[in-house]
């Protein structure tokens, strides 16, 4: 065991796995006054961390689980930064094997929310406590202060609260952490953010796209269109970014980067998961699955040059017959109406699953920890705030007065956007399903109807009448008549 800075003996917090994300909040913790226990299973990137950044604070740096959890002050803490998987799995093992009662083992890694209800429940059986911590802001957020979402037992709060408020990012005095609800809610939370984050991202794609292709400008020119949105409601750190890789030249070329970048984007699964779990609670989560549907079809790189190559017909195309001014700023309006219908779904699904597993998720706490340090932080998380506070209890967050208003300017630019994209033959997924959601939504006859007509001829799987109570068939082949069941 090698100390390098004298504060206290032991370590306020330990932090297993020295990757990235590992020694950055490691850096930060220590950064922040606290003592801490750092482990990681190669021991060079222990001696990197202690060599490099020693100096930044008190490390207690250990090369074995049974010293760094002997290094630790009770109840010992330590968060686990390890691979997503069977190898958070072995370090639980050995963390749980090493610790005594009452002890807490954090898990805050990009984990599955069921692994963590079910890794709760097993380290609980051994009178640990476990806690899975979404922690979202990348690198630099885990350096910086990221927005921390952990779950568990709220007693484990009491003793942890204040240490990750340490390291958080913080917006007008307010830590961008709080508890979540217990077991897994913390990492369901942060799920549903990395899906809303693919929304997010796919909707500024496709405003890109339509100035790119659509009103024909150059990436600079696009990337000043962007600083000026950045003044406004779309204030956020992703628009930021885009701005900044807009502007980029590749430096080989001096082409602009995002030309010489390859149009297949990546995926590491949590988008995939927030998708997967709305089909399961039956949440119309259309702008996160649509962006997830996005990054795999430009990554169907076989499929597209086949196809490419000629072989599917486009039918006219026309030119945009706008003015481009009207057409950036109606193009604004659609990113930013599909932008709310994507954070509206994802809120809808984070109800839906709070109440599916009992977790009392209360939005204010998200709108509140979500408006610094994380991916989407944006100015329009306070108006999200806001109207949770004025009514808890919204059926959906596009139907707040705020929003509602905002839906009134937005619902004109964002029709002519989509029809404009569908004349020119450019993709926007997102941007139409979400209208198309919207217009679901708002209205009064769905063709449900016909579909529950064409279930009952088929499967005889009954329908509800509007006009009274009960259950009904029609015997479709025989007499026509009608049966109450
Ligand atoms: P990685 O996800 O690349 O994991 C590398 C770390 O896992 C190393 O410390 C490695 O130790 C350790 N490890 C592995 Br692999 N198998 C192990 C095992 N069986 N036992 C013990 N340690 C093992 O690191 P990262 O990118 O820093 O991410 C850490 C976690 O944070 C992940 O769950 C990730 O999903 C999450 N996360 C990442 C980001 C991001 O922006 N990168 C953002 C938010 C959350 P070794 O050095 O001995 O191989």
């Amino acid at each position: 065991m090698t100390q390098s800075a004298e504060k206290t003996d032991l370590a306020q917090i330990g932090v297993v796995g020295l990757a990235v994300m590992g020694s950055n909040l490691a850096r930060n913790f220590a950064r922040n006054g606290n003592t801490v226990a750092v482990y990681n299973r190669s021991p060079e990137k222990t001696r990197a961390l202690i060599s490099e950044h020693g100096d930044e604070g008190a490390f207690i740096a250990s090369e074995t689980v049974e010293d760094f959890v002997a290094s630790l002050e009770r109840p010992r803490k330590a968060i686990i930064m390890v691979k997503a998987g069977a190898a958070t799995d072995a370090v639980i093992e050995q963390l749980t094997e090493a610790m005594d009662e009452g002890d807490i083992i954090i898990d805050g890694g990009n984990a599955l929310f069921t692994d963590t209800i079910r890794r709760e429940k097993e380290v609980a059986a051994k009178g640990r406590h476990f806690v899975g911590a979404g922690i979202s802001g990348g690198e630099v957020g885990a350096l910086n202060g990221p927005s921390i979402m952990p779950g568990g037992p709220a007693e484990s709060w009491e003793t942890l609260g204040p240490i990750l408020e340490s390291i958080a990012a913080n917006v007008d005095g307010t830590p961008c952490v709080t508890h979540i609800g217990p077991d897994g809610a913390g990492h369901f939370v942060k799920m549903v953010h990395n899906g809303i984050e693919y929304a997010d991202m796919q909707v500024i794609g496709e405003a890109y796209q339509l100035l790119r292709y659509g009103a024909g400008m150059e990436p600079a020119e696009i990337a000043e269109v962007f600083r000026e949105w950045n003044a406004g409601d779309l204030d956020s750190y992703l628009i930021e970014i885009t701005a900044e890789v807009l502007a980029q030249k590749d430096p080989e070329t001096g082409a602009p980067l995002v030309d010489v970048i390859v149009d297949a984007a990546g995926q590491k699964g949590t988008g995939r998961w927030t998708a997967i779990n709305g089909l399961e609670l039956g949440v119309p989560i259309t702008g996160i699955a649509e962006s997830v549907f996005a990054r795999a079809l430009s990554s169907a790189t076989a499929q597209r040059a086949a196809a490419q190559e000629g072989q599917l017909p486009s039918g006219t195309i026309a030119e945009l017959n706008v003015d481009k001014a009207e057409f950036v700023e109606d193009v604004r309006r659609a990113l930013y109406a599909a932008k709310l219908i994507a954070y509206s779904q994802g809120f809808d699904e984070i109800k839906a699953g709070s109440e599916e597993f009992g977790w009392n998720v209360d939005p204010r706490d998200l709108a509140t920890i979500w408006r610094g340090g994380c991916i989407i932080r944006a100015k329009f998380l306070d108006r999200i705030r806001e109207a949770y506070d004025n009514n808890a209890d919204l059926p959906a967050l596009i139907l707040d007065p705020y929003f509602k208003g905002e839906l009134e300017n937005l619902i004109d630019p964002w029709r002519r956007v989509v029809v404009a994209a569908t004349q020119l033959g450019l993709p926007v997924p997102v941007f139409a399903s979400s209208l198309s959601y919207y217009d679901s939504l708002r209205a009064e006859r769905l063709p449900a109807a016909l579909i529950q007509g064409q279930r009952d001829f088929f499967g005889a799987h009954t329908f509800k009448r509007v006009d009274r109570e009960g259950t009904f068939h029609i015997e479709w082949s025989g007499d026509r008549s009608l049966t109450e069941m």
